[in-house]
């Protein structure tokens, strides 16, 4: 997995187009989530070997940013520029979400931007 963690005052976002056939099904066309942590995340094709260590981790190593930084809003956020050698679309969108609930158990208040679109995106730092 590779993760690309930005803090900043916000993010906003907004979904355009389909990136795959069958994308994430979302009412949610437009977001903004102030003061937040965004985890853009690239799911790799060795994540499929132990996806719940891959969960695991990726969950640890936001959320000891997240306490570093005194954040609680966290914005997960596909994407799959930062890596050349992807998990398949229905094992990275099943690993988003696991480690959406795994964060979201450790209390953050935690945001998942639709799966499976191209979107727009706006950070303010
Ligand atoms: O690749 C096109 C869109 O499909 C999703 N996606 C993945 N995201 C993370 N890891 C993977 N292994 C993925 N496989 C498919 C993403 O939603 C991806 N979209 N941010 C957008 C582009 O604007 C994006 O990366």
């Amino acid at each position: 997995m590779k993760l690309l963690l930005i803090h900043s005052d916000y993010i906003e976002y907004e979904v355009k187009e389909k990136a795959i056939k069958t994308p994430e099904e979302t009412k949610i066309k437009k977001d903004r989530f102030e003061e937040a942590l965004t985890a853009f995340t690239a799911v790799e094709k060795v994540d499929e070997k132990s996806p719940q260590q891959a969960v695991k981790q990726a969950a640890f190593e936001i959320e000891k940013t997240a306490e570093q930084l005194k954040v609680k809003n966290i914005m997960l956020y596909p994407y799959a520029h930062l890596s050349s050698d992807l998990a398949s679309p229905k094992k990275a969108q099943e690993i988003l979400i696991e480690i959406e609930n795994e964060l979201k158990n450790k209390n953050f208040n935690v945001r998942r931007a639709p799966f499976g679109w191209y979107k727009s995106f706006k950070i303010s730092c």
